[in-house]
């Protein structure tokens, strides 16, 4: 419940590092069920619109200005419900039009932390349901003596040190958000005169060669927002794309994600620059990698470079700060490809956990 604070008013909240992203995590029940009014409560508790974000929680940057909205599931096959907001840095919006696997990393955690979620011996398996795009997941999160622990030996890339792993089961991702895993049924499709995959397994991407903006697809993600032509190009082909996913109008959407590639370098099986859409992602989102990894494993896509395949394998997948990798199991090639199972380790840790203070006057203003 949030409470009433002389001109502000408190709201329980975890402050959480889920994968490579950082966020507010909150119990659906706590915030304005309002969505306006919400909105702007979000806006208020991270610090938005300010480029610094100053006056709130968050933490200047697309991949740490993020929301878990969390409840019991209301379906039966799931435990718990995680709606995944997006709030801009910059600007007033709060947008629910993408998933994030990074931040699905931490709700298992929080909902036993939170009670939700009963732990139980040595792991707990959480299923949740991802109500942006409908999809189901599966978290394995550890909890020996039935309580979470956050220390261990895996690691991520992006991420220093090592911690617990969280691994993450998605079964039924393909075509979430556009429909189908390949919206216009075409494997490859030409735009602005660039080759391009559409792909969406569980994250709409666009697969493109970095040589065709004239980049070695290598440069660092501070060299490429540095681009102004190369930003022109990719956000010129995004609006154009966006009706073709069956997105849209994209103009104000974080969706497709618009990722570059390149070679391997390290032995990978790509190397990879993604706009997310307009900063560029200092690792790579996890769907954003499921759907690169599943445009490895079709047939005759932009980013087949032999390694596409029928059965199981994991995808390493090389991005500005290490690797990403991926395990696919599919059946089928090109436009008949079906993904039976995606599955990949993330780590999560609960940073701090209290009441987050905004305005009271928020929860008295006209929401419309
Ligand atoms: O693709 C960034 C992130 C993400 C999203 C983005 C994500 C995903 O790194 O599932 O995790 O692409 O906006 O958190």
């Amino acid at each position: 419940m949030a409470h009433g604070l002389g001109d502000q008013r408190s709201i329980p909240a975890y402050l959480m590092r889920g994968g490579t992203s950082k966020g507010l995590y909150f119990m659906a029940h706590d915030l304005p069920a309002d969505s306006a009014r919400r909105d702007a409560v979000l806006l208020a508790a991270m610090g938005s619109p300010d480029a610094r974000q100053i006056d709130g929680v968050g933490g200047a940057h697309p991949l740490t200005s993020k929301v878990a909205v969390v409840s019991k599931s209301t379906r039966h096959d799931a435990d718990v419900d995680y709606l995944f907001l997006q709030v801009s840095v910059d600007k007033a919006e709060v947008s629910d039009t993408q998933n994030c696997g990074n931040i699905l990393a931490g709700v298992g955690p929080f909902v036993i932390e939170t009670g939700l979620v009963a732990a139980q011996d040595e792991f707990t398996d959480v299923r949740i349901h991802m109500v942006n795009t409908g999809a189901l997941a599966k978290a394995r999160v550890l909890t020996p003596n039935r309580r979470v622990i956050y220390h261990g030996d895996a690691r991520i890339d992006g991420v220093p040190g090592s911690h617990a792993p969280v691994m993450l089961d998605f079964l039924d991702v393909a075509g979430s958000s556009c429909g189908a895993l390949l919206p216009t049924g075409h494997v490859i499709d030409e735009v602005d005169g660039v080759k391009v995959t559409l792909i969406d397994n569980g994250m709409p991407v666009v697969v493109m060669n970095a040589s065709d903006f004239g980049l070695s697809g290598y440069e660092s993600p501070a060299e490429i927002e540095a681009n102004a032509s190369v930003r022109a190009r990719v956000e010129a082909i995004r609006l154009k794309v966006g009706p073709m996913m069956n997105l849209g109008d994209v103009t104000r959407k974080s969706v497709p994600k618009m990722t570059l590639i390149a070679p391997a370098q390290h032995g990978g099986d790509v190397s990879t620059r993604t706009f997310i859409p307009h900063r560029v992602h200092e690792a790579i989102g996890v769907l954003g990698a499921v759907s690169v990894a599943t445009a490895c494993a079709l047939k005759g896509s932009v980013a087949d470079k032999g390694q596409a395949m029928n059965g199981s394998r994991t995808f390493q997948i090389e991005h500005p700060t290490g690797f990403f990798s991926v395990e696919m199991q599919v059946e089928g090639q090109g436009q008949q490809l079906k993904v039976a199972r995606s599955a990949l380790l993330r780590t999560a840790r609960l940073l701090m956990r209290g009441e987050v203070f905004v305005a009271e006057s928020l929860f008295d203003a006209d929401p419309s």
